[in-house]
């Protein structure tokens, strides 16, 4: 089923992952819109999953064996069209469309317009419900595909994303798994401070997700999530526990938002944001590419 028959080298993993967040920046500027921050902090996973361990079929996107991949955090969408399009979902001429009116790759993911997208996202919360009924589908259906959902961390404030924490373990959702970008930052952040309640700059700093995790019945590693051995390592557990462990899995991959260039690194400012020309000389040099901007 995954037709890539050839097993890329770490090197050609890093190498495919820096032109990916390089196409990141570089497309949100000439779309004059998008996310920056949360796209490059998941991107080592996404290449990971899409170019290693996911069962998938580039040139048959509906194949009804296929593994489902959610991005809960819809917003992030950039990312994950970047992949699909390095993946050979579709050209990757078409990011240039990014944002467009008339284009299938809408600000956040719709399942009914690009190839590749399972799910369609955007309003934080929703995506790990959607994977727990895909996950259950398969199950009553006999299918061994496995569903792997994409959550932020600011997401988890959400109160939808408990109902399923709480009932997947109960439908023994093995082919099921949530990796949560623990990057630290969602949309805004506040200076630290007396009065800073460490709600905003750090939206789950104050919890032991792992913790949390287990005690509601979830198989949990805790992983960097820019360590492409880690993540592996991560994802190959998670598969091996399906049809056998009855538990869901969740994965906490501890990030870094707007990793890979210096001056979106670590900082919510760049949740979202237009590179000047200057900054894209820089990113550019910094994730070591030689190709123009699209625009
Ligand atoms: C229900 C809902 N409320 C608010 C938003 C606006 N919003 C978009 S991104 C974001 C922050 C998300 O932070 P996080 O989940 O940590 O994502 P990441 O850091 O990976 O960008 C918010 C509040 C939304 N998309 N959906
Ligand atoms: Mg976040």
């Amino acid at each position: 089923m995954n037709t890539k028959t050839e097993v890329l080298t770490d090197l050609e993993m890093s190498s495919i992952i820096q032109e990916a967040r390089w196409r990141v920046i570089d497309t949100v500027a000439a779309s004059k819109a998008g996310h920056i921050g949360g796209p490059m902090s998941a991107m080592d996973v996404l290449v990971s999953l899409y170019f290693k361990h996911m069962r998938i079929d580039p040139n048959n996107p509906r194949n009804p064996e296929r593994d489902r991949f959610i991005l809960s955090k819809g917003h992030c969408a950039i990312g994950l069209y970047t992949v699909l399009a390095l993946r050979g979902y579709f050209p990757v001429e078409e990011l240039a469309t990014f944002d467009h009116g008339n284009s299938r790759l809408q600000g956040h993911p719709d399942m009914l317009l690009t190839p590749g997208v399972d799910a369609s996202t955007g309003s934080l919360g929703q995506g790990l419900s959607s994977g727990a009924g895909m996950a259950l589908g398969a199950k009553k259906l006999g299918k061994d595909f496995h569903t792997w959902v994409m959550l932020g961390d600011g997401e988890l404030g959400e109160g939808m994303v408990w109902e399923t924490v709480l009932s997947a373990p109960r439908f023994g959702l093995d082919n099921l798994t949530a990796i949560v970008d623990v990057n630290g930052l969602q949309q805004y952040g506040w200076p630290a401070g007396p009065r800073d309640r460490f709600d905003r700059s750090e939206p789950v700093g104050h919890v032991d997700l792992e913790a949390v995790f287990t005690g509601f019945g979830w198989n949990t590693i805790s992983i960097n999530g820019h360590d492409l051995k880690e993540i592996s390592d991560a994802l190959t557990f998670a598969q091996s526990f399906r049809g056998v462990s009855g538990k869901p899995t969740a994965i906490i991959s501890n990030t870094t938002k707007g990793f890979g260039v210096s001056f979106t690194s670590g900082t919510y400012k760049w949740h979202n944001g237009i590179a000047t020309e200057e900054q894209l000389r820089t990113a550019r040099e910094e994730l070591g590419q030689k190709m123009e901007s699209v625009k």
